[in-house]
């Protein structure tokens, strides 16, 4: 299988730590790309996005979570995506917020870079309070061990904010949080995925 990805993007890595988390990241073949340049990723993915994977059929996903789902099924275990009922919905819940606000991080950093004069201060203070709710509704939340993709999402989320904004201190307010991410950060699938 090949996952065609990005250092930098924060939905390559949740595919990637999810595939460490199913043992399954030895089959993957990681294809580094430029999704905004790169005319072989749009003939796989009429998206152009990352994450891409191609499977050894051919067949080709997108979208990280859907993705992630793909590569469970290879083992067919609910290990990170329970079966249905009340679980799932959480793991899913989360994914879908911790997403969301991986989505406003992303643009909130590509707008910080852009010059003032083609930047929103509107959408800047929007996004920042998108991450900011989301940080604040995952303190006051119970997280699971063993991880489902729920965890990882978040995961990812924290990752990519102490990648982006190294100085900016999500943890100070958040100490159940911070806590929690001291620990799955340790974890192999973590370490060896961390954004470059
Ligand atoms: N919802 C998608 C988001 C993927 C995404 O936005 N990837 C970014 C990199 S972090 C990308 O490929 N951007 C290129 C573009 O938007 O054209 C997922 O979960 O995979």
């Amino acid at each position: 299988m090949e996952l065609w990805y990005t250092p930098t993007s924060p939905f390559a890595r949740k595919v990637r730590v999810a595939a460490h988390e199913l043992g399954l990241q030895s089959g993957l073949r990681l294809v580094e790309t430029n999704p905004w340049s790169d005319a072989n990723l749009r003939a796989l993915n009429p998206l152009a996005k990352v994450p891409t994977l191609v499977l050894d059929d051919g067949d080709v996903l997108w979208e990280s979570g859907l993705i992630a789902e793909r590569l469970e099924a290879l083992g067919r275990s609910h290990r990170l995506f329970p079966a249905a009922g009340p679980q799932r919905w959480r793991a899913l819940s989360l994914q879908a917020l911790a997403d969301g606000a991986c989505t406003a991080a992303g643009r909130l950093f590509a707008d910080e870079n852009r010059p003032v004069n083609e930047r929103s201060e509107a959408m800047l203070v929007r996004f920042a309070e998108t991450i900011k709710a989301t940080l604040d509704y995952l303190e006051r939340t119970a997280l699971v061990d063993p991880p489902t993709i729920g965890e990882i999402s978040i995961a990812v989320l924290l990752g990519y904010l102490d990648f982006r904004w190294p100085n900016r201190d999500w943890r100070a307010q958040r100490p159940g949080l911070a806590a929690w991410y001291g620990r799955f950060a340790a974890r192999p699938a973590m370490l060896q995925t961390a954004h470059l």
